[in-house]
């Protein structure tokens, strides 16, 4: 035992515990210092960018580097978790790291000065390594992150400086070797600390509520939308008479644009405005073209029933959906451009950099309505579908060719491009595999004994579907009725009446293509190039 443990209860023992609970405080309050110097970094940070009018706040940049780096099983993990709250999620969880960072670097900066100010720089270092690698960014797009992460380490630098001054006049040991004698006016500090934290702390949300306003005056691209008045297409689509069974549970044939599937990697929808907006066809081309949105609508647009679907839909799953399209054939602007000979592929361009690799023969075939499309169910496309411009290819998954906010067409070779989903684990060519759904009922609603409408949706774009054919409790496959196909290129509507019997009951579906291919049961996952399988779906009958 050392002599110490023996000592009396002294003073100096009382001391040491309110130096402790001093000790404590100081780091509360060196964490407050940093999370208040993160703040001045956000919001210098927002403030810049709406000056400079650039798109990427830190926060942004770096969830959208995040999106483009993590590993494809992670992303399939985020979203089948997450579903489309998947991006709410990535955003609040890099600003709780973040948060946690600026804490830490508070609390270093007061025990081990300076690597509180060299963890702050790191991270706005970070944030502006993840701004600049952003598509799409404007030269002076630096700006806003350096001066923001200066700023912010000079604020932490003072802030500290103030706290440790009140610290170290209550409790010497805390501070730094060359802390001042212990009889400071320890109030007086701790009051210059506090203001000018709560100064800081101010003047920061002043200035990121300020940015937000200025940034919100500026003409919405979703009031430009609103305004926007596309000419009547010169076709239009007949719905025949039976495309929709009108059952209730059963997907509407034509589905709303609130209703329809979003899937794309952007974290904030791009903002394009029309008036501003240029498609330029390049790469493997007699002639580069540029097209102005006015130039591509003064071609006349048609209007084109398309399904689309995308490759992470599984069997039975809601990626996919109907709807009407307005636009124009992308083999008529490439015809312009005069494609060269060799070329195979392609690349479709974002304005947020995402691509998509498309066979040119697709593109260019007369029988394939391959458009750039404008509206969507008779009104602009939706902002998070694509406004203004977009590609819908019927019959290919939507990763190869629906680019959403086009702006480019190069004109390449399969060998020398590769599209975003390319080298992370998905398919360079992607059709899209047949398929069939079961609507209703579900397995979460048990229905009563009786007669029980199934109903559901089948697509075989390019192909169309012949039949539906549904097997109850693995029985004889029998044939549903169908709904009247508005074209080969969109999905239909099947029903079966069933004589439901109280129990369990296994209801499988399938559908057949007009080539006489059968949906198969083998099972494959969604990567690299989409799944295939039977949806076979337990229902629970009571009796009635
Ligand atoms: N710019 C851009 N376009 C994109 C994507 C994307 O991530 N970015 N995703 C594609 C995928 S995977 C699909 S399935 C379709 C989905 O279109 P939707 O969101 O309008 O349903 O858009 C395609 N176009
Ligand atoms: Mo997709």
């Amino acid at each position: 035992m050392t002599p110490q443990t023996h000592r009396p209860r002294t003073g100096s023992e009382t001391r040491s515990r309110s130096d402790r609970t001093s000790t404590r405080r100081g780091m509360l309050w060196a964490a407050v210092a940093g999370l208040v110097s993160a703040g001045v970094l956000l919001a210098v940070a927002e403030a810049l960018a709406v000056l400079i009018g650039a798109a990427s706040t830190p926060v942004i940049a770096v969830g959208g580097f995040i999106v483009d780096v993590v590993p494809r099983p992670l992303k399939e993990f985020a979203i089948s978790t997450f579903g489309t709250a998947d991006k709410p999620v990535l955003l609040a969880s890099v600003a709780v790291a973040a948060a946690v960072g600026a804490a830490l670097a508070g609390i270093l900066q007061l025990r081990r000065p300076p690597w509180g100010v060299v963890l702050l720089g790191a991270g706005g270092a970070a944030a502006l390594a993840a701004v600049l690698t952003r598509a799409g960014t404007e030269p002076a797009a630096f700006v806003p992150p350096l001066v923001a992460t200066i700023a912010a380490c000079l604020v932490l630098w003072m802030l500290v400086a103030r706290l440790r001054r009140w610290v170290t006049a209550t409790m010497p040991e805390a501070g730094s070797a060359d802390a001042p004698a212990p009889d400071r006016d320890a109030a007086l500090d701790r009051r210059t600390f506090f203001v000018m934290t709560a100064v800081t702390a101010l003047a920061a949300g002043a200035v990121a509520a300020g940015a937000r306003i200025a940034d919100g005056t500026r003409a919405s691209i979703a009031a430009i939308r609103r305004a926007l008045s596309l000419p009547a297409p010169a076709s239009t689509v007949t719905i025949p008479e039976g495309a929709d069974l009108d059952i209730p549970g059963l997907s509407p044939v034509i589905t709303p644009n609130d209703e329809f599937y979003r899937v794309d990697t952007a974290l904030t929808v791009p903002e394009v405005d029309p008036a501003d907006w240029t498609l330029v066809i390049d790469g493997m081309v007699d002639e580069r073209i540029e097209l102005t949105f006015d130039e591509l609508i003064d071609r006349g647009l048609d209007e084109y029933a398309i399904t689309l679907t995308c490759v992470s839909n599984e069997v039975g799953g809601d990626l996919v959906g109907n709807a009407l399209w307005w636009g124009v054939p992308v083999r008529d602007l490439l015809a312009l451009a005069g494609p060269q000979a060799g070329a195979d592929m392609v690349l479709s361009r974002s304005v947020d950099g995402y691509t998509a690799s498309t066979p040119l023969e697709a593109l260019t075939d007369d029988g394939l309505d391959a458009i750039l499309a404008v509206a969507m169910n008779g009104e602009p496309l939706p902002l998070e579908h694509g406004f203004p411009v977009r590609m819908v290819v019927p019959g290919l998954y939507g990763y190869v060719s629906a680019t959403k906010w086009l702006t480019q067409l190069t004109v390449t070779t399969f060998d020398a491009d590769e599209a975003y989903w390319t080298p992370r684990g998905y398919a360079a060519r992607a059709p899209i595999k047949f398929s069939s759904r079961m609507d209703t009922p579900t397995p979460g609603s048990p229905v009563e004994a009786g007669t029980v409408a199934l109903a559901g949706v089948a697509w075989a774009q390019t192909v169309g579907i012949d039949r539906v054919e549904v097997s109850i409790d693995d029985g004889a496959w029998q044939t549903a009725t169908l709904s009247t196909p508005i074209n080969v290129d969109t999905w239909v509507q099947w029903m079966l009446e069933w004589e439901a019997e109280p129990g369990s009951h296994y209801i499988t579906v399938r559908a057949v293509t007009r080539d006489g291919e059968v949906q198969t049961a083998e099972r494959a996952p969604i990567a690299p190039d989409g799944s295939t399988g039977l949806q076979r779906t337990l229902i629970t009958v009571t009796a009635a």
